[in-house]
C-alpha cells in the first residue's frame, strides 16, 4: 500500500520559522522513507511565480499557482510541505477546498511580530521601516492568523527540532504515516 498524500501548508509572518520547520519536517519524513517535496517562496518565487510581487493580487495568485501545484503533486501520491506567509484566510481556505477533506493540514507558526521583528534574520523588516521594502507583511500589509489550524507551533518557545516533532506527533496521531 502506498503512502498517503497531503499537504503541510505553513503559514506565519516572514522570519517566523515556517520554513526551517518544513525543512526540518521533511527530514523526519525521509527517514521514515516518505517523498516529499517542499515549495516555498525559494523555489516558485524565481520560476512559476517570477511575474508576482507582494501586492495583495499577485499574494493571491501566488497562492493560487502554489495550490494547484501542491494538488497536481498530491495526485502523484505526494508528501507536499508547503511554507508560505499565505497572510489572507481566503487565500489559505481557497487551497483547502481544492483539495479532497483531510489532505489539507494547515500549520500555523505563531510568532509574535514583535518577535520576529526584533530577530530579524535578514534585515527585511528594517529595511521595510526605512521604506525600501514595500507592501512588507506585518509592517505595511496584514496577517490573518488562521481561526481554526489543524497545528499551531509556538516557535518562539520551542526549538526546530521540538517543532518538527510537534508536526510528526500530529500525524502519527491523526493516521497520516
Ligand atoms: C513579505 C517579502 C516581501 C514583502 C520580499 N512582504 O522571510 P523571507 O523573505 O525569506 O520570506 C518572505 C518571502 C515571502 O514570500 P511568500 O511567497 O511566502 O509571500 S506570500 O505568501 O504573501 O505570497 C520574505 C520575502 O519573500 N519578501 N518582499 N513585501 N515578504
Amino acid at each position: 500500500k502506498g503512502q498517503r498524500a497531503f499537504v503541510l501548508w505553513f503559514t506565519g509572518l516572514s522570519g517566523s520559522g515556517k520554513s526551517s520547520i518544513a525543512g526540518a519536517v521533511e527530514c523526519l519524513l525521509a527517514e521514515r522513507g516518505r517523498h516529499t517535496y517542499l515549495l516555498d517562496g525559494d523555489n516558485v518565487r524565481y520560476g512559476l511565480c517570477a511575474d508576482l510581487g507582494f501586492s495583495r493580487a499577485d499574494r493571491t495568485e501566488n497562492i493560487r499557482r502554489v495550490g494547484e501545484v501542491a494538488s497536481l503533486m498530491v495526485d502523484a501520491g505526494l508528501i507536499v510541505l508547503a511554507a508560505f506567509i499565505s497572510p489572507e484566510r481566503a487565500q489559505r481556505k481557497n487551497v483547502r477546498q481544492r483539495l479532497p477533506a483531510g489532505q489539507f493540514i494547515e500549520v500555523f507558526v505563531d510568532v509574535p511580530l514583535p518577535v520576529c521583528e526584533s530577530r530579524d534574520v535578514k534585515g527585511l523588516y528594517q529595511k521595510a521601516r526605512a521604506g525600501l521594502i514595500i507592501d512588507f507583511t506585518g509592517v505595511h500589509s496584514g496577517y490573518e492568523a488562521p481561526e481554526n489550524p489543524e497545528i499551531v507551533i509556538r516557535n518562539h518557545q520551542i526549538d526546530i527540532d521540538a517543532a518538527a516533532a510537534q508536526v510528526l506527533d500530529y500525524l502519527q496521531r491523526e493516521g497520516y504515516l
